[in-house]
């Protein structure tokens, strides 16, 4: 299997950067002692440990070079075909009560778990090299930053990781040697990368996550769903903060007036895209800034909320970027980037569909077949993903490490729906803004293994990143609105509804630059709207649509409401809350009943 490979044995000076601190050198002593490495190897996070890493995981079949005049610095990863997306039905959230871990999460006893996981770990390492990797999350200033620790035995993690948080020596220094601080403690071994032994199991009391059998990025990427939204929504509930599924942009108008935004959309429905966006032409002078694409963690300061980018690069979905829909991303991932599961072409450059151009006469498949343009299967995986850091991003925002985070003046969700969601509409306030939030609905995609395009609850794009109780956060979410004198205004947008002709009614990527100026002016107190039973919804004439291509009748229809449609939306927000048996809160079944009598008037 391409990812499990032998030990490796370091020269002297890499690889033997302990930390000081105690807690940390008698876990990774327990933990060696379970799982019987052949070696330890402590990460710091330099340059020369990486190009060892590299030069290791290219003998050991781990990596691919990829062309260097095309794609300097750049390597390609095949994961195993069984292994190529996150496993919602192997998630676990261990609480000592099932109550807490609530109705939307698979639910085990931790004692439990832990027996079961000891037994897989038990010797799990032997024959391999086991890597400390210290990081932290959040800016190095951050008060809201957290350490982790996460021992693994894949090289594609040491090498993700890097380039995903900030790793080594700034997390060491950060912990330094209180042996009470807190951190995660995080464990991952591939074992033998079979689906029916692939668990990723939280522990929030003990702020600690093991995840076995899998090399997949949001299995084992620790640092990422794991602890700074699962164990990260936990603390934040705890600790009085959010910790959100959401990208965060600036906008900066032509007068140089800047707001910034998050939003809330679920796996694979353009976080990335809108977090990186080309205003069109018409918009000349105004730009669109990056602070982060999946994941905010929110603080009150001063009756607002701050946000800050927790990661420190873009695990980023390939298929279907291009210079036309996303030229911001294709120049993040021209060099220095780590490619898994897309197709390998014949001059050792790298393919997928959507990507700009002929596709080539022959390729190399993600599952490492031949390919050639007739070949009835994918060239590259719908869930093959780009891991790059943040720094090759054109647009990052300059306040992307600043500790106390950017001002938020709207949150925004959305989900992936094909009928009903009308292109954008705001929330009345707060808590029919929580509301939204928390009956969104989106088509399932390729991001977790199981069917793709069906249409499911997801509240706040957090249904599989929700570390607790969801109805404990919904009722977070009203909370923290009560302590906010300057709340952000709450939005929903859909790029994805359809036509009769089931074509996309919305041009979307660099266009939702439209959306986005109608939000702004709403936040700027300018932008017109009608009052609708659903919210704010713009007429035709409040967006600026100059030289858009298209039909006046689709605009109509995309920013429209169809009644029948609604009614049956209404009965889907009843039978989820109802699936939650009990746990939603009162200010939200009364905002089901506002929305229900406001249709009736
Ligand atoms: P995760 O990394 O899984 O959290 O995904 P994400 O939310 O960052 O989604 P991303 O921006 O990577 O987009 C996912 C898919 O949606 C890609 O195939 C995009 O091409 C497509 N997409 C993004 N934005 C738009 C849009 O405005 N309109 C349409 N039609 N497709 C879009
Ligand atoms: C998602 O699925 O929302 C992702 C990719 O951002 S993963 O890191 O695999 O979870
Ligand atoms: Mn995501």
């Amino acid at each position: 299997m391409r990812n499990i490979a032998p030990a490796i044995s370091p020269p002297a000076g890499i690889g033997d950067r302990k930390p000081a601190n105690q807690a940390v050198l008698d876990w990774v002593q327990d933990v060696a002692k379970l799982t019987q490495p052949a070696n330890i190897f402590w990460c710091d996070g330099s340059d020369r440990e990486n190009a060892f890493l590299i030069e290791q995981s290219l003998q050991q079949n781990v990596l691919i070079k990829l062309n260097e005049k095309k794609v300097p610095r750049s390597y390609l990863h095949r994961s195993n075909p069984n292994d190529v997306a996150r496993v919602e039905q192997f998630t676990f959230i261990c609480t000592p009560t099932k109550e807490e871990a609530g109705p939307t999460n698979n639910w085990s006893e931790p004692a439990e778990m832990y027996l079961k996981l000891q037994t897989m770990l038990k010797g799990a390492m032997r024959g391999r090299t086991m890597f400390v990797i210290p990081y932290i999350m959040g800016p190095a200033d951050s008060l809201l930053t957290k350490v982790g620790f996460e021992i693994t035995d894949s090289k594609y993690v040491v090498l993700s990781m890097r380039i995903m948080t900030r790793m080594g020596d700034v997390a060491i220094k950060r912990l330094g040697d209180d042996a009470n601080a807190e951190w995660n403690r995080g464990v991952h071994s591939l074992l033998d990368v079979d689906p029916t032994r692939r668990f990723i199991c939280h522990f929030p009391q003990d702020n600690a996550i093991i995840s076995v059998g899998s090399g997949y990025g949001g299995n084992v990427l620790l640092s990422k769903k794991c602890l700074a939204l699962r164990i990260g929504s936990y603390l934040a509930r705890k600790q009085g903060w959010l910790a959100e599924h959401m990208l965060i942009l600036g906008v900066e108008s032509r007068e140089g007036k800047k707001h910034y935004v998050a939003a809330a959309f679920p796996s694979a429905c353009g976080k990335t895209n809108f977090a990186m966006l080309i205003p069109p032409k018409h918009f000349a002078g105004w730009k669109v800034t990056t602070v982060g694409d999946d994941i905010a963690w929110m603080q009150i300061r001063d009756g607002r909320l701050s946000a800050v980018n927790p990661e420190n690069g873009y695990f980023g979905v390939v298929p279907g970027t291009s210079y036309k829909s996303n030229p911001n991303a294709m120049k993040s991932i021209e060099h220095d980037t780590l490619y898994t599961n897309v197709a390998l072409t014949d001059d050792g450059d790298v393919w997928w569909e959507g990507k700009d151009g002929a596709p080539p006469a022959h390729a190399i498949d993600w599952r490492g077949n031949d390919w050639t343009p007739d070949s009835k299967e994918k060239a590259a995986h719908p869930n093959s993903r780009f891991a790059t850091p943040m720094g090759n991003n054109p647009v990052l925002d300059p306040d992307v490490e600043k500790g106390e985070g950017v001002p938020i003046s709207a949150i925004i969700f959305g989900g992936r729906r094909s009928d009903t969601m009308p292109l954008v509409f705001q929330a009345f306030d707060w808590n029919h803004g929580v509301y939204l939030g928390a009956t969104m609905a989106s088509e399932t995609t390729a991001a977790a293994t199981g069917a793709v395009g069906q249409v499911r609850r997801d509240p706040m794009a957090m249904l599989p990143f929700c570390g607790y109780n969801i109805g404990d956060y919904f009722r977070h979410w009203i909370e923290i609105g009560k302590r906010l004198t300057n709340p952000p205004l709450i939005f929903n947008v859909n790029w994805f509804r359809k036509g009769k002709d089931r074509k996309f009614l919305w041009p979307g990527f660099g266009d939702n630059m439209r959306v986005l100026k109608w939000i702004i002016d709403r936040c700027e107190k300018s932008g017109g709207a009608v009052e609708s039973p659903i919210g704010w919804l713009p007429s035709p004439h409040d967006v600026d649509l100059a030289d858009l291509d298209v039909e006046h009748k689709c605009i109509v229809e995309i920013l429209g409401i169809d009644h029948e449609e609604w009614k049956k939306e209404l009965a889907g927000h009843q039978n989820f809350f109802e699936s939650l048996g009990g746990v939603v809160p009162e200010e939200l079944l009364k905002q089901r009943e506002q929305l229900a009598a406001r249709f009736k008037q």
